[in-house]
């Protein structure tokens, strides 16, 4: 009955949508966020889509500008008695492959930024008593869907997964689904105009159906107690659950369980003991089954268990001192190219930062996907993960705070439940401006409100008085691990400028070189001091190494940057060919000499504390 009035609902918005365009455009609800989308049922709507490019978005607004009624997204086909044209035919269009960034799909896509339109037709039957949600896994950077040419939702960001109710919109038998993604920078967006990475568009990750009962498990928050380490604690949120209603979070090998009533905001708070956890940690990623039961819904999920915290200028995993022996990686596909998104895609770019004896990345400069942060799970990785609040944004707008703060609910809100992230980061690299150290320090205190069991950190720049480097950033304060990015030898000075150059560090607090680095042409030989040679590169590893450990509180590193990546800030012909070379291997999987000075200092531990 219920699903019958909603979708009548559904029905007389889209009378009204057609004699009211703006309507439309309201009528959409939010999306929502889905902890553990990916171990739902699903049915994935991957595959092969109809594309149309549209840079001036004439398929969504009139010649007036005004949002149409009748754009792309009714999917027409045009009849042989219409007394009007139809210009545009979705299934006589160009394919595009989900997931994937359309710039490494077709050659004329390379450098498009702009709106592209999918559509993709698909066939379902609708269960009574559930919700219907169009999962997206990423779409860069703002999107539109429409269901049977109605709209069910927008969103913004390029590096989240979101989900879109389409309960009312999907009917028994054929349906169509079209989405509208545009990469356009603004100076207003969250990255903004200014990037080094390549801005790849399109529905970027996966993209499915998700049915759910009628209440549903939403989020959920599963973690070890850092006061209690015998102690599973957090909480699950039910939407639509009613209040009293019980939930049981259970960890069947263990033969641990509890049941925790939900309150009137729909949460149920737990903690229970559990006897023989093993904790996870990088030397074993040890992982259980955590089964979450809310009345009709139910949810499975692998998780590690561990605490994460600092004592001084130490970090503390499980309650010893750990050094974070990393690298940088951009979610960048080896050997095929773009956005990475596939479980095989993390397993080598992680099977590499194992190779050279890692048990840490910062995954920058936004949130990478779901398989990667399950991939570190599985593999004893810890994890940076990062905001995209990357270099000069409008620190004093308002509304880029809230896109800002968006961004970091929908990326806490998903991967809150993997054991590998430790770190959450606010920034990178952003001007020292008062404007700037309350946007961040907001998005710090969120950060710890939504998560408290994590750490926070940002990648501040430093600043020099003659030899030395000065990290004294006020944002340092709402901070609890210190991200420093420099690149001595490469943007400054020679190699060997390392070697002279001391650290004065204005807080008490772990610090991790989140930055150095050189670029070097794979396969380009020479002597050391000839810039863009392997030579060039190993140089600057073995100058910085030894000054990395002349810093006392030095408790990580993650030098820039794992592989060679796409960027358009590189046209240097011949060397960079649109390529930031900073790589530790080149895009084709080829190790640069850099990778074997590092892979040395890591497995001989000769940078870092003793652990
Ligand atoms: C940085 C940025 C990083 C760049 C890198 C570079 O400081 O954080 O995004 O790619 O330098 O190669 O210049």
């Amino acid at each position: 009955m219920k699903i019958l009035l909603r979708r009548t609902i559904a029905c007389s918005l889209f009378i009204l949508a057609a004699a009211f365009p703006r309507y439309l455009a309201h009528a959409a609800a939010a999306p929502i966020v889905l902890t553990g989308a990916d171990r739902r049922p699903a049915m994935s709507l991957d595959g092969e889509w109809g594309s149309i490019i549209d840079p001036y978005f004439s398929g969504l607004f009139s010649f007036h500008h005004q949002e149409k009624a009748n754009g792309f997204f009714l999917n027409r086909k045009a009849r042989p008695e219409d007394t009007f044209p139809t210009e545009y035919d979705f299934d006589k269009a160009a394919k595009l492959r989900v997931p994937g960034d359309w710039n490494t799909q077709r050659e004329d896509l390379l450098y498009y930024e702009g709106p592209m339109w999918y559509e993709r037709d698909f066939s379902y039957q609708p269960k009574p008593h559930t919700h219907l949600f169009l999962h997206i896994g990423a779409a860069n950077y703002r999107s539109y869907f429409w269901v049977n040419g109605q709209k069910v939702c927008e969103h913004e960001g390029g590096y989240t997964s979101f989900n879109c109710e389409v309960t009312v919109a999907v009917h028994a038998g054929a349906n169509f689904v079209v989405a509208a993604v545009d990469n356009t920078r603004h100076e207003d967006n969250v990255p903004t105009l200014e990037t080094d990475w390549w801005n790849y568009g399109g529905l970027t990750r996966e993209v499915s159906l998700i049915e759910v009962p009628e209440a549903f498990i939403d989020q959920y928050d599963v973690h070890l107690s850092r006061q209690e380490g015998t102690i599973i604690e957090g909480w699950v949120h039910v939407s639509g659950g009613q209040s009293g209603a019980s939930v049981t979070v259970e960890l069947p090998e263990l033969h641990a369980s509890t049941n925790a009533n939900i309150d009137e905001a729909g949460r149920a708070a737990f903690h229970f003991a559990v006897k023989g956890l093993e904790r996870w940690s990088p030397e074993s990623p040890r992982l259980y089954k955590v089964e979450l039961h809310a009345g009709d819904d139910s949810i499975e999920e692998m998780m590690g268990f561990r605490t994460i915290e600092t004592r001084g200028t130490q970090i503390l995993l499980n309650g010893k001192p750990i050094f974070l022996r990393g690298v940088a990686v951009h979610a960048e596909a080896p050997y095929r190219g773009g956005r990475a998104y596939s479980d095989k895609d993390a397993e080598t770019l992680l099977g590499w930062a194992r190779e050279l004896g890692c048990n840490y990345v910062r995954l920058a400069h936004y949130p990478h996907a779901e398989t990667m942060l399950r991939a570190a799970d599985r593999m004893g990785i810890m994890v940076w993960s990062e905001n995209p609040v990357y270099w000069a944004l409008q620190f004093d707008n308002p509304k880029v705070l809230a896109k800002a703060e968006q961004q970091l609910d929908e990326e806490i809100g998903t991967s809150r439940n993997h054991a590998a992230i430790i770190l959450w980061s606010m920034a990178n690299e952003t001007p020292n401006t008062d404007a700037r150290t309350n946007f961040i320090e907001t998005l710090a205190s969120r950060a710890r409100a939504l998560d408290p069991s994590r750490l926070i950190t940002a990648a501040l720049l430093v600043r020099a008085d003659g030899h030395t480097k000065i990290v004294d950033d006020p944002l340092g304060k709402a901070l609890d691990v210190i991200g420093v990015n420099e690149y001595i030898g490469w943007y400054e000075g020679r190699p060997e400028s390392a070697d002279n150059t001391n650290w004065s560090i204005a807080y008490d607090k772990p610090v991790i070189v989140s930055e150095f680095g050189a670029g070097a042409k794979a396969g380009l030989h020479g002597n050391e001091n000839e810039r863009w040679t392997e030579e060039y590169e190993a140089s600057v590893y073995r100058h910085q190494l030894q000054m990395l450990n002349r810093i006392t509180q030095l408790s990580g590193m993650s030098p820039w940057v794992l592989m060679d990546f796409r960027s358009p800030n590189r046209p240097l012909t011949g060397i960079q060919d649109e390529y930031n070379r900073k790589g530790l291997i080149s895009e084709k999987g080829e190790k640069k000499l850099a990778f074997y000075v590092l892979q040395k200092a890591y497995k001989d531990r000769t940078i870092g504390k003793p652990q």
